[in-house]
Protein backbone atom coordinates (compact mmCIF):
# COMPACT_ATOMS: atom_id res chain seq x y z
CA UNK A 1 0.00 0.00 0.00
CA UNK A 2 2.89 2.48 1.03
CA UNK A 3 4.40 1.74 -2.68
CA UNK A 4 1.05 2.61 -4.52
CA UNK A 5 1.10 5.77 -2.16
CA UNK A 6 4.06 6.27 -3.70
CA UNK A 7 3.09 6.22 -7.52
CA UNK A 8 -0.09 8.13 -6.17
CA UNK A 9 2.18 11.04 -5.47
CA UNK A 10 4.53 10.67 -8.13
CA UNK A 11 1.72 10.75 -10.80
CA UNK A 12 3.70 8.79 -13.17
CA UNK A 13 2.14 5.70 -14.71
CA UNK A 14 4.87 5.13 -16.51
CA UNK A 15 7.33 4.34 -13.28
CA UNK A 16 4.32 2.68 -11.48
CA UNK A 17 3.51 0.20 -14.82
CA UNK A 18 7.66 -0.24 -15.37
CA UNK A 19 8.21 -1.22 -12.10
CA UNK A 20 5.16 -2.98 -10.18
CA UNK A 21 2.59 -4.31 -12.78
CA UNK A 22 2.04 -7.66 -11.31
CA UNK A 23 2.05 -6.71 -7.89
CA UNK A 24 -0.73 -3.92 -8.60
CA UNK A 25 -2.60 -6.52 -10.95
CA UNK A 26 -2.85 -9.06 -8.46
CA UNK A 27 -4.22 -6.61 -5.83
CA UNK A 28 -7.12 -5.64 -7.63
CA UNK A 29 -10.05 -6.11 -5.06
CA UNK A 30 -12.90 -8.71 -7.10
CA UNK A 31 -16.56 -8.71 -5.80
CA UNK A 32 -17.88 -11.99 -4.60
CA UNK A 33 -21.01 -13.26 -3.40
CA UNK A 34 -20.69 -13.71 0.58
CA UNK A 35 -23.21 -16.39 2.34
CA UNK A 36 -21.95 -16.82 5.38
CA UNK A 37 -19.54 -14.07 6.23
CA UNK A 38 -18.03 -13.68 9.59
CA UNK A 39 -18.46 -10.60 11.98
CA UNK A 40 -15.71 -9.20 13.59
CA UNK A 41 -16.73 -6.64 16.31
CA UNK A 42 -15.17 -4.99 19.57
CA UNK A 43 -14.32 -1.74 21.61
CA UNK A 44 -11.63 0.81 21.75
CA UNK A 45 -10.78 2.06 25.05
CA UNK A 46 -8.25 4.44 26.67
CA UNK A 47 -6.47 3.27 29.19
CA UNK A 48 -5.62 5.82 31.96
CA UNK A 49 -6.08 9.41 32.30
CA UNK A 50 -7.90 11.16 29.84
CA UNK A 51 -5.53 14.36 28.92
CA UNK A 52 -6.96 18.23 28.81
CA UNK A 53 -6.74 18.83 24.67
CA UNK A 54 -6.26 22.32 24.00
CA UNK A 55 -9.19 23.71 22.00
CA UNK A 56 -8.09 24.68 18.06
CA UNK A 57 -8.44 28.72 17.10
CA UNK A 58 -10.61 30.07 14.72
CA UNK A 59 -9.79 32.40 11.83
CA UNK A 60 -13.02 32.92 9.88
CA UNK A 61 -16.88 32.73 10.45
CA UNK A 62 -16.11 33.45 14.18
CA UNK A 63 -19.81 34.75 14.70
CA UNK A 64 -20.93 31.49 13.58
CA UNK A 65 -18.32 29.55 14.76
CA UNK A 66 -16.76 31.22 17.60
CA UNK A 67 -13.23 31.92 19.00
CA UNK A 68 -12.18 28.20 19.22
CA UNK A 69 -13.55 24.75 18.83
CA UNK A 70 -13.35 21.46 20.43
CA UNK A 71 -10.27 19.46 19.47
CA UNK A 72 -11.48 16.24 17.60
CA UNK A 73 -8.48 14.53 18.18
CA UNK A 74 -9.04 12.88 21.09
CA UNK A 75 -12.83 11.56 22.38
CA UNK A 76 -13.26 9.57 25.09
CA UNK A 77 -16.46 8.49 26.75
CA UNK A 78 -15.83 9.03 30.61
CA UNK A 79 -18.51 6.60 31.31
CA UNK A 80 -17.30 3.22 29.18
CA UNK A 81 -13.74 4.47 28.30
CA UNK A 82 -14.83 4.18 24.91
CA UNK A 83 -12.36 6.15 21.83
CA UNK A 84 -14.28 7.43 19.26
CA UNK A 85 -12.84 7.96 15.83
CA UNK A 86 -10.55 4.68 16.09
CA UNK A 87 -10.08 3.45 12.08
CA UNK A 88 -10.49 -0.08 12.06
CA UNK A 89 -9.44 -2.16 9.32
CA UNK A 90 -8.27 -5.45 7.80
CA UNK A 91 -5.16 -5.43 5.75
CA UNK A 92 -5.17 -6.67 2.04
CA UNK A 93 -8.57 -8.18 1.62
CA UNK A 94 -8.43 -9.36 -2.03
CA UNK A 95 -12.30 -10.66 -2.48
CA UNK A 96 -15.16 -9.88 -0.59
CA UNK A 97 -18.64 -8.02 -0.14
CA UNK A 98 -19.84 -5.21 -2.52
CA UNK A 99 -18.81 -1.51 -1.83
CA UNK A 100 -21.43 0.68 -0.74
CA UNK A 101 -22.56 2.55 -3.23
CA UNK A 102 -21.01 6.31 -2.21
CA UNK A 103 -19.34 7.03 0.69
CA UNK A 104 -20.82 10.80 2.23
CA UNK A 105 -18.53 13.34 3.81
CA UNK A 106 -20.60 16.14 5.64
CA UNK A 107 -19.43 19.37 6.05
CA UNK A 108 -21.70 21.47 8.67
CA UNK A 109 -24.37 21.35 11.05
CA UNK A 110 -27.63 20.12 10.61
CA UNK A 111 -30.61 18.78 12.61
CA UNK A 112 -31.56 15.15 10.97
CA UNK A 113 -27.73 14.37 11.48
CA UNK A 114 -27.17 13.81 15.47
CA UNK A 115 -23.42 13.98 14.89
CA UNK A 116 -22.94 16.91 12.26
CA UNK A 117 -21.08 19.17 14.38
CA UNK A 118 -21.26 23.44 12.92
CA UNK A 119 -18.45 24.67 11.28
CA UNK A 120 -16.81 20.66 11.36
CA UNK A 121 -16.57 17.74 8.92
CA UNK A 122 -18.64 15.16 10.58
CA UNK A 123 -16.40 12.37 9.22
CA UNK A 124 -13.22 13.66 11.06
CA UNK A 125 -11.88 9.85 10.35
CA UNK A 126 -13.10 8.85 6.97
CA UNK A 127 -12.29 5.95 5.08
CA UNK A 128 -13.76 4.93 1.86
CA UNK A 129 -13.24 2.62 -1.08
CA UNK A 130 -11.26 4.34 -3.51
CA UNK A 131 -13.64 2.65 -6.81
CA UNK A 132 -16.57 4.41 -5.40
CA UNK A 133 -17.87 8.00 -5.31
CA UNK A 134 -17.47 10.34 -2.67
CA UNK A 135 -20.71 12.03 -2.15
CA UNK A 136 -19.12 15.85 -0.50
CA UNK A 137 -22.03 17.59 1.10
CA UNK A 138 -22.30 21.29 2.87
CA UNK A 139 -25.20 21.03 4.72
CA UNK A 140 -25.13 24.35 6.59
CA UNK A 141 -24.70 27.85 4.96
CA UNK A 142 -21.16 28.82 4.76
CA UNK A 143 -18.66 28.29 2.48
CA UNK A 144 -16.70 25.24 2.61
CA UNK A 145 -13.81 24.08 0.73
CA UNK A 146 -12.66 20.44 1.18
CA UNK A 147 -9.21 19.85 0.14
CA UNK A 148 -7.27 16.11 0.02
CA UNK A 149 -3.83 15.51 -0.19
CA UNK A 150 -1.95 12.41 -0.85
CA UNK A 151 1.48 11.71 0.78
CA UNK A 152 4.03 14.11 -0.02
CA UNK A 153 1.34 16.70 -0.36
CA UNK A 154 0.33 16.31 -3.68
CA UNK A 155 -3.59 17.61 -3.64
CA UNK A 156 -6.05 14.10 -4.44
CA UNK A 157 -9.16 16.76 -4.71
CA UNK A 158 -9.98 20.43 -3.84
CA UNK A 159 -13.82 21.59 -4.34
CA UNK A 160 -15.67 24.41 -3.30
CA UNK A 161 -18.77 24.24 -1.51
CA UNK A 162 -20.48 27.28 -1.60
CA UNK A 163 -24.30 25.72 -1.90
CA UNK A 164 -25.49 24.68 0.98
CA UNK A 165 -27.14 20.71 0.37
CA UNK A 166 -25.69 20.24 -2.79
CA UNK A 167 -23.72 16.41 -2.86
CA UNK A 168 -21.05 16.68 -5.22
CA UNK A 169 -19.77 13.26 -6.57
CA UNK A 170 -16.51 12.43 -7.20
CA UNK A 171 -14.46 9.66 -7.46
CA UNK A 172 -10.53 9.75 -5.91
CA UNK A 173 -9.02 7.00 -7.58
CA UNK A 174 -5.73 7.87 -6.69
CA UNK A 175 -6.20 7.83 -3.16
CA UNK A 176 -4.38 5.50 -1.90
CA UNK A 177 -3.50 4.58 2.13
CA UNK A 178 -4.34 5.15 5.75
CA UNK A 179 -3.92 8.72 7.34
CA UNK A 180 -3.71 11.11 4.55
CA UNK A 181 -4.91 14.39 5.69
CA UNK A 182 -7.90 16.65 4.31
CA UNK A 183 -8.96 20.29 5.51
CA UNK A 184 -11.28 22.94 4.44
CA UNK A 185 -9.11 25.80 2.74
CA UNK A 186 -11.78 28.29 4.41
CA UNK A 187 -11.20 27.57 7.69
CA UNK A 188 -8.00 26.51 9.50
CA UNK A 189 -9.82 24.51 12.50
CA UNK A 190 -11.51 22.07 10.19
CA UNK A 191 -8.90 19.31 9.73
CA UNK A 192 -9.11 15.22 9.29
CA UNK A 193 -7.77 12.17 8.16
CA UNK A 194 -9.20 9.77 5.25
CA UNK A 195 -7.91 6.09 4.05
CA UNK A 196 -8.68 5.00 0.59
CA UNK A 197 -9.57 1.29 0.12
CA UNK A 198 -9.67 -1.15 -2.34
CA UNK A 199 -11.78 -3.10 -0.29
CA UNK A 200 -14.65 -2.10 2.16
CA UNK A 201 -13.46 -3.54 5.55
CA UNK A 202 -13.30 -0.91 7.75
CA UNK A 203 -15.29 1.01 10.77
CA UNK A 204 -14.88 3.62 12.83
CA UNK A 205 -15.43 3.63 16.51
CA UNK A 206 -18.64 5.25 17.56
CA UNK A 207 -18.82 7.39 20.56
CA UNK A 208 -18.47 4.55 22.69
CA UNK A 209 -15.53 3.06 20.98
CA UNK A 210 -17.47 0.06 19.49
CA UNK A 211 -16.90 -0.60 16.00
CA UNK A 212 -18.25 -3.85 14.05
CA UNK A 213 -17.38 -5.40 10.45
CA UNK A 214 -19.54 -7.81 8.49
CA UNK A 215 -19.39 -10.14 5.79
CA UNK A 216 -16.18 -11.18 5.85
CA UNK A 217 -14.82 -14.08 4.26
CA UNK A 218 -13.47 -16.98 6.22
CA UNK A 219 -9.93 -16.78 6.44
CA UNK A 220 -6.64 -15.41 8.44
CA UNK A 221 -6.66 -11.65 8.43
CA UNK A 222 -4.52 -8.62 10.31
CA UNK A 223 -6.61 -6.06 11.82
CA UNK A 224 -5.22 -2.88 12.36
CA UNK A 225 -6.64 -0.21 14.73
CA UNK A 226 -5.68 3.21 13.97
CA UNK A 227 -6.04 6.44 16.28
CA UNK A 228 -4.47 9.55 15.29
CA UNK A 229 -1.86 11.69 17.39
CA UNK A 230 -3.09 14.15 19.66
CA UNK A 231 -0.12 16.33 21.21
CA UNK A 232 0.78 19.38 19.15
CA UNK A 233 3.81 19.21 17.79
CA UNK A 234 3.55 22.57 15.81
CA UNK A 235 1.32 24.89 13.52
CA UNK A 236 1.83 24.82 9.95
CA UNK A 237 1.94 28.52 8.11
CA UNK A 238 -1.50 29.02 8.25
CA UNK A 239 -2.31 28.03 11.74
CA UNK A 240 -3.52 24.62 11.25
CA UNK A 241 -2.02 22.47 14.15
CA UNK A 242 -0.12 19.57 13.21
CA UNK A 243 0.06 16.54 16.02
CA UNK A 244 2.55 13.41 16.49
CA UNK A 245 2.30 10.17 15.06
CA UNK A 246 -0.99 7.94 15.01
CA UNK A 247 -0.78 5.00 17.68
CA UNK A 248 -1.74 1.96 15.57
CA UNK A 249 -2.30 -1.55 16.90
CA UNK A 250 -2.18 -4.97 14.78
CA UNK A 251 -3.48 -7.86 15.35
CA UNK A 252 -3.70 -11.15 13.67
CA UNK A 253 -7.24 -12.86 13.98
CA UNK A 254 -9.08 -15.38 12.10
CA UNK A 255 -12.51 -15.74 11.11
CA UNK A 256 -14.78 -18.39 10.75
CA UNK A 257 -17.81 -19.02 8.69
CA UNK A 258 -20.72 -17.12 10.40
CA UNK A 259 -18.73 -16.84 13.47
CA UNK A 260 -17.92 -13.15 15.26
CA UNK A 261 -14.72 -12.77 16.59
CA UNK A 262 -14.36 -9.68 18.86
CA UNK A 263 -11.50 -7.86 19.18
CA UNK A 264 -10.57 -5.05 21.48
CA UNK A 265 -7.63 -2.78 21.64
CA UNK A 266 -6.57 -0.91 24.28
CA UNK A 267 -4.92 2.84 23.57
CA UNK A 268 -2.54 4.31 24.13
CA UNK A 269 -0.11 2.73 23.07
CA UNK A 270 2.95 4.89 23.79
CA UNK A 271 2.87 7.41 27.02
CA UNK A 272 0.44 10.45 27.22
CA UNK A 273 2.35 13.38 26.70
CA UNK A 274 0.07 16.66 25.37
CA UNK A 275 2.00 19.93 24.77
CA UNK A 276 0.06 22.52 26.21
CA UNK A 277 3.43 24.88 25.78
CA UNK A 278 3.19 24.76 21.75
CA UNK A 279 -0.49 24.48 21.99
CA UNK A 280 -1.44 27.61 23.03
CA UNK A 281 0.87 29.59 21.59
CU1 LIG B 1 -14.96 25.07 6.16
Amino acid sequence: MRFRSLCAALMTTAFCALTVPLAIALAEYEVIEVTNGGTIKGTATWKGEIPKIPPIKVFKHMDTCGQTVKSPVLQVDPASMGLRFVLVYLENVEKGKVPEKNYPLHMGQIKSRPDSELCNFEEHVFPFVRTRPVALQNVEKLLHNPHGFAEGNTTLFNVAMPDPMKIVEKTFLRTHGVGLHFQCDTHVHMNGYMAGFDHPYFAVTDHKGRFEITGVPPGQYKLVLWHEGYSTKEFMQDHRPVFDEPHVITKDIEVKEGDTVEVNGEFPIRPVKVEWKVASE
